[in-house]
């Protein structure tokens, strides 16, 4: 690197910024503003913010290259950005002067804001968990990189044709992308396939056995840059997105044979492995593209680091000292044995200094306690694809095994449980065991889940290495989920305690003598109903969605899952409209509440779209009946998203975060209602067992099964429908449902979801229903008196500063990467 003097940033006033856009306008667009579609005056305003934050991203660059401190790679399959124009705004402090510029101009920033489309490069919590960090992390101003893949389609766009879920391409790239950098000068070629070679090297005495991989194709990887900005604090950091290209060299040699198509259909299949996320989560996809595209982007993040950013002639034997790199569940994994190629095959480490560099340079985040959502590669796929991997992956277990017998002795079936090499059904590679043991460190993500994956699913990893396991809580940015989303709660807060809470989120704590005050209270309530009224006119806008104004507004958003129990929700709005039509309840002493949903379903998951069609005919029958319409109202808005979640989250009264107990790894949702002032009803699973403890019991609703509990049930033999039978109301729900009260008389319609919960209800969706009756007529009681709802409320968020991601961050460089901010 140069010592050339980077060109100053734009000046920072009204002017400065007219002047600005209007240049990015004219010579970058190439329109003046009389002719300028919405589109292009959004795409110059993004430039023009870019244009402030370029300096400091530059400079932070340069800083990490030529101090080399320690420093973290967060891999992820998937970063689910949201937009990127706020958040950049923010953090250049130019919120005010862009609104300004604009208005000067006669535009208006709010139009420009919402011509963004997001980048959805993931499925949920995981994917806006890798954004949160990457957020923090700058803000932090913690060397690090987030390494991931750039979809040309991002999570499908969702729409409901006759209440059922149609899929669309998510083409988030056709408007332009302002906000990334491609730098195909710095591409990667990634290998696929082929075979391997043992070959001997040196001779007599010295000779040793080496295997090469001879690979059978190629592709190319381009990294394209995106900023993310540290909150004020003059840092940018990295996140670098992978595409993937076909080798230049493969094209013309076809070309040159005169086959055009065939030249081009070879681009194809290369490019193909970036094409689209898989829209799948909770339950991987055993495909072969998806493994090209984990190894892709694996290949191209370490290739990268290593040859880009440590400095020329860097003695590899010291890569830990360097950096950690962070798995972000066993999406990457593949990384392990990739890095064992690199030292052993390209720089000629002996595999046990190779294997002692490799296991300090990885940690593993585990995100499920499912079975089925744990990743694993059939034998003959990943040897035909990554033949030399599979060597690799053979060795490690083989060595690995052997540590497990000479700790427990023979125990042959401890030995097949703990093998990285599952036998049945079929060979396999079980990513999260391999992942296990090349780990300095393995975390859960909420106490619960993390005590969990100790005492059952990785108990005996756990009893090998007990020092390897621990946990760090999820966060989310206050930045986004608060600071951004919520503008009115963000003033009142800051009001009343100042500004330092947005980057020190403990310091929301001083907001608790202010939930005793009444007039801190009312505003708060006004606050809260101004965001309402926000979000009744965004569904308005966005969906033609009518919703009332100013009544309860009960929450669920999250993906689809039995196991998050969507239908415990649907049941119980069912149960109140049968109440109120069948005149059990007095609709005048039933308090209004409007609930809504947010869902996507993965396309091949039948169940869970039969629950958003049972969700939607629901709705469509409680939405247009004389009676029940006057109290209840059901809206499930189509595409929930970031961009939805930030208007809907700070206008929540209630939080829904119902599923099965030791079902959910934490929820990341739960936490960003709760800053946002929402109280919550939920089961003692993942992070609401902590929102529970800090905010808490008076102000958290909590019913249903212990997790303990419910595994007592499941061993002895669960039987739904015996609640069924013993609980008349819970009868009268499903018999509704049943008799086709929600699908025109028709009773096949439903009858998959009614017979699953009858018959296996593997989520005792039937054992919690009486509980959860219970806590939601806690809830409208409560809801009566604003004076002690908003009391709740307000503790809520003072008591929920432990959930942002800058503590999960610290406890992550204390606990796992052992790195630190950099100073100036
Ligand atoms: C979620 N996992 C957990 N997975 O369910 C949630 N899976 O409890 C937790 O809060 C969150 O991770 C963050 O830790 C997911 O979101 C996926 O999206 C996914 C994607 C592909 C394959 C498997």
């Amino acid at each position: 690197m140069t010592d050339t003097p980077l060109i100053s940033s734009p000046e920072h006033s009204v002017e400065g910024f007219v002047r600005e856009f209007l240049r990015e306008l004219n010579f970058t667009q190439g329109t003046v503003l009389e002719r300028a579609s919405t589109n292009d005056t959004y795409l110059a305003l993004a430039r023009t913010v870019r244009h402030y934050l370029m300096a400091r991203w530059m400079e932070t660059t340069t800083a990490h290259y030529r101090r080399q401190p320690k420093a973290v790679a967060y891999l992820s399959a998937e970063f689910l950005l949201g937009r990127q124009l706020d958040n950049a705004l923010l953090a250049a402090d130019l919120e005010e002067i862009a609104a300004e510029a604009l208005a000067s101009l006669g535009l208006d920033l709010d139009v420009l804001r919402q011509a963004e489309v997001e980048p959805g490069l993931g499925n949920g919590g995981l994917g806006r968990l890798a954004a949160c960090f990457i957020d923090s992390l700058a803000t932090m101003s913690v060397p690090a990189i987030g390494y991931g893949i750039r979809y040309e389609y991002g999570i499908f766009r969702q729409t409901f044709v006759d209440g059922r879920q149609f899929e669309e391409p998510d083409h988030w790239l056709d408007n332009g992308s302002p906000w990334e950098f491609a730098h195909p000068e710095h591409e990667v070629t990634v290998s696929f396939g082929g075979h391997t070679e043992k070959y001997t090297e040196g001779e007599g005495e010295d000779a040793v056995e080496r295997s090469r991989w001879v690979p059978g194709w190629q592709v190319l990887g381009v990294p394209y840059n995106y900023m993310v900005p540290g909150y004020r604090n003059g840092r940018v950091n990295t996140l670098r997105l992978w595409s993937a290209r076909a080798t230049h060299a493969f094209d013309l040699k076809i070309f040159n044979y005169g086959d055009y198509a065939e030249a081009v259909r070879a681009q194809t299949f290369a490019e193909n492995i970036t094409k689209v996320l898989y829209p799948e989560d909770s339950t991987p996809q055993g495909k072969e593209l998806r493994l090209q595209q984990q190894y892709f982007f694996v290949a191209c993040s370490l290739r990268d680091f290593i040859d880009q950013l440590l400095p020329e002639g860097f003695d590899l034997h010291r890569l830990h000292e360097r950096i950690c790199f962070q798995l972000n569940d066993t999406h990457p994994v593949i990384a392990v044995p990739e890095l064992m190629r690199i030292l052993v095959d390209d720089h000629g480490f002996a595999w046990d200094e190779a294997w002692e560099v490799t296991r300090r340079c990885f940690a593993y985040t585990c995100h499920t306690l499912l079975p089925e959502a744990l990743e694993v590669w059939p034998v003959e796929l990943l040897g035909r694809l990554l033949p030399r991997h599979l060597e690799i992956i053979y060795r490690i277990n083989d060595e690995f095994l052997d540590e497990v017998r000479e700790t427990f002795g023979d125990d042959e079936l401890l030995v097949r449980r703990m093998s990285i090499i599952a036998e049945h059904p079929f060979r396999a590679v079980r990513m999260a065991h391999l992942a296990t043991v090349a780990a300095t460190k393995v975390n859960g993500v909420a106490e619960l889940h993390s005590q969990l994956l100790r005492d059952k699913v990785l108990a005996d990893f756990a009893n090998l290495w007990p020092d390897k396991f621990t946990n760090v809580t999820n966060g989310v940015t206050p930045r986004r989920f608060v600071r951004l989303a919520n503008p009115g709660l963000s003033a009142l807060v800051t009001e009343a305690i100042g500004d330092g809470w947005v980057t020190d989120l403990d310091r929301l704590r001083e907001l608790e003598p202010f939930a005793d005050d009444p007039e801190f209270r009312r505003r708060f309530r006004e606050v809260k109903s101004a965001n309402k009224q926000r979000l009744v006119e965004l569904l308005e806008r966005r969906d033609g969605i009518t919703v009332p104004t100013d009544t309860m507004l009960d929450v669920m958003v999250k993906r689809l899952h039995e196991y998050k129990r969507q239908t415990l929700k649907i049941l119980h709005v069912i149960s109140l409209y049968d109440r109120i039509v069948s005149g059990e309840l007095d609709v005048d002493q039933v308090v209004p509440r409007t609930i809504v949903f947010g869902a996507k379903a993965a396309p091949g998951y039948v169940m869970a779209k039969e629950i958003i069609a049972l969700i939607n005919h629901v709705g469509t029958v409680v939405n247009a009946h004389p009676v029940a319409s006057r109290v209840l109202h059901v809206a499930f808005p189509a595409n929930y998203d970031v961009t939805v979640a930030e208007t809907l989250v700070p206008a929540a009264d209630l939080s829904e975060q119902i599923s099965l107990a030791g079902k959910e790894a934490s929820g990341t949702g739960n936490m960003k209602f709760a800053l946002n002032g929402a109280l919550t009803i939920g089961t003692d699973d993942g992070a609401n067992v902590e929102i529970r403890q800090l905010v808490g019991d008076d102000h958290f609703f909590l019913f249903g099964l212990t997790e303990p509990e419910a595994a007592a049930i499941a061993e002895t033999g669960y039987r739904p429908s015996a609640y069924y039978e013993e609980n008349p109301t819970l009868r009268r729900a499903l018999d509704l449902v049943a008799k086709g009260e929600f699908s025109g008389g028709d009773r096949s319609v439903f009858e998959p979801v009614v017979s699953n919960l009858l018959g296996e209800d593997r989520f005792m969706v039937l054992a919690d229903f009486q509980s959860y009756l219970d806590a939601q007529d806690r809830v409208e009681a409560y809801y009566r008196d604003p004076e002690a709802w908003s009391r709740s409320a307000v503790l809520n968020v003072a008591r929920s500063g432990f959930f942002s991601s800058d503590r999960s961050m610290r406890d992550y460089l204390d606990r796992i990467w052992h790195a630190e901010p950099l100073g100036d």
